[in-house]
C-alpha cells in the first residue's frame, strides 16, 4: 500500500513545504510493528484490561459499557526520528450516542490503567488522542470525533469535561465510525517536527490533520494504544501498527542522550480557547459581584446624599 504524505510546514509567514514520506519496506523495524496474526503479542507486545487478540484484530474495548483495555510494545524507541502507521476500525451499535475513544501513545511508563482512555494521567510523553465522545462542558468550537496531541512531563492532567482542549498542542476534526473500510492514522516526528495525517475515507492518501514546531520527545519511550467505554461504548479495534525508522546518521551517542529529555511544546493552540471557554458559575459569579458593587454604590450614595442633607441643615440651623 502506498501512502503519500503532504506535511505542510505552517510558520509565520504561512509557506508551505511539501514531503514525501518514503514508505518503502527498508526502513520498517519489526521490533515495534504489530501485524495479523498477532503472533508477536506476549513478546514484542503485551496487553491489559479487556482487550481480546484475534487473528483479525486486536480489541481493546467491546461494545459494552465501563471496559478498558490497552497494549503496550515492550521494546523502547531508540530512534530519534520515526513515523509510525496505526490502522485501526471504530465501530459499534450507537448511531447518535458513543464513545469514549482511544489513544495512542509514545510515553515513559507503560501499562499503567487510569482515567485517560483506559490510560494513566500525569503521564509523560505524547499522546494523541480520538476522541468520539464530545463532553462539552462549556463551548468548543470543533465537532466529535476529535483528534487532538497532547504533550505532558507528567505535571499535567488531561480534562476529559473539556475534551482536553486546554491541554491540547493541535487538533482536527475526523470521522472514523462505522466505515467498512479499515482507516489509518499516521504520526510523524521528524526534526522536532510532530505531523500527524489521516487516510479515512478509503483514499490511499494522507490528508494533513496538523503540524506543530518544537515538540520535544526524547529517545527511550514506548508506543502503546489503549480506549476506554463509559455509559457509551464501541468497539476500539487497532488492525496494526508499523513503525518506520527515520533516522539517517545519527550517532549511538546521541540516541543515548536524548533519553534524559524532558518531554516539551513551546506552541500550543492560540489562547481563543482558554478565553472562550468561561464555566456559567464564573459569569453568576460575576454578575453577583457586579450587583454587588452596584447596591454598594447606591447605599454610599444615599448615606452621603442623607449626610449632606443633614449637615446642611445643621449649618442652617446653626446660621
Ligand atoms: C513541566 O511542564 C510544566 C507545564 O508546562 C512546566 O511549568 C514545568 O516547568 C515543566 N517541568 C519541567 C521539569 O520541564
Ligand atoms: C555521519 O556524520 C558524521 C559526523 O557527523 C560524518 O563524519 C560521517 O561522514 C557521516 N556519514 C554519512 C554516511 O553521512
Ligand atoms: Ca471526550
Amino acid at each position: 500500500m502506498l501512502h503519500i504524505s503532504s506535511i505542510f510546514l505552517l510558520t509565520l509567514s504561512v509557506c508551505s513545504i511539501r514531503a514525501e514520506v518514503d514508505a518503502s519496506e527498508s526502513y520498517v523495524s519489526r521490533d515495534h510493528t504489530l501485524a495479523r496474526p498477532y503472533s508477536n503479542i506476549g513478546k514484542l507486545w503485551d496487553f491489559l484490561g479487556h482487550t481480546m487478540i484475534t487473528n483479525n484484530y486486536v480489541r481493546l474495548t467491546p461494545d459494552l459499557q465501563s471496559k478498558s483495555g490497552a497494549i503496550w510494545n515492550t521494546s523502547p524507541v531508540m530512534t530519534k526520528n520515526w513515523e509510525v502507521h496505526v490502522t485501526f476500525k471504530v465501530h459499534g451499535k450507537g448511531t447518535e450516542l458513543f464513545g469514549d475513544g482511544f489513544a495512542l501513545w509514545y510515553a515513559q511508563e507503560r501499562m499503567i490503567e487510569g482515567p485517560v482512555f483506559g490510560s494513566k494521567d500525569y503521564f509523560s510523553g505524547l499522546a494523541i488522542i480520538l476522541d468520539t465522545y464530545s463532553n462539552h462542558n462549556g463551548p468548543h468550537n470543533h465537532q466529535h470525533p476529535f483528534l487532538s496531541a497532547m504533550v505532558n512531563n507528567g505535571t499535567m492532567s488531561y480534562d476529559h469535561d473539556r475534551d482536553g482542549t486546554h491541554t491540547q498542542l493541535a487538533g482536527c476534526e475526523v470521522r472514523f465510525r462505522n466505515v467498512n473500510f479499515d482507516t489509518h492514522i499516521s504520526i510523524r516526528y521528524e526534526n522536532e517536527i510532530l505531523s500527524v495525517s489521516t487516510d479515512l475515507e478509503n483514499r490511499n492518501e494522507w490528508k494533513n490533520c496538523f503540524v506543530v514546531q518544537n515538540v520535544e520527545l526524547p529517545t527511550g519511550y514506548y508506543f502503546g494504544a489503549s480506549a476506554t467505554t463509559g455509559d457509551l461504548s464501541d468497539n476500539h479495534d487497532i488492525l496494526a501498527i508499523k513503525f518506520y525508522d527515520l533516522d539517517k546518521n545519527i550517532s549511538a551517542e546521541e540516541i543515548k542522550k536524548r533519553t534524559s529529555i524532558v518531554p516539551n511544546a513551546k506552541t500550543f493552540e492560540p489562547p481563543r480557547e482558554h478565553v472562550d471557554d468561561i464555566k456559567p458559575s464564573m459569569s453568576n459569579l460575576k454578575i453577583f459581584f457586579i450587583l454587588l458593587v452596584g447596591t454598594l454604590a447606591s447605599i454610599a450614595v444615599a448615606i452621603f446624599g442623607y449626610s449632606w442633607y443633614k449637615e446642611r441643615n445643621a449649618r442652617k440651623r446653626f446660621y
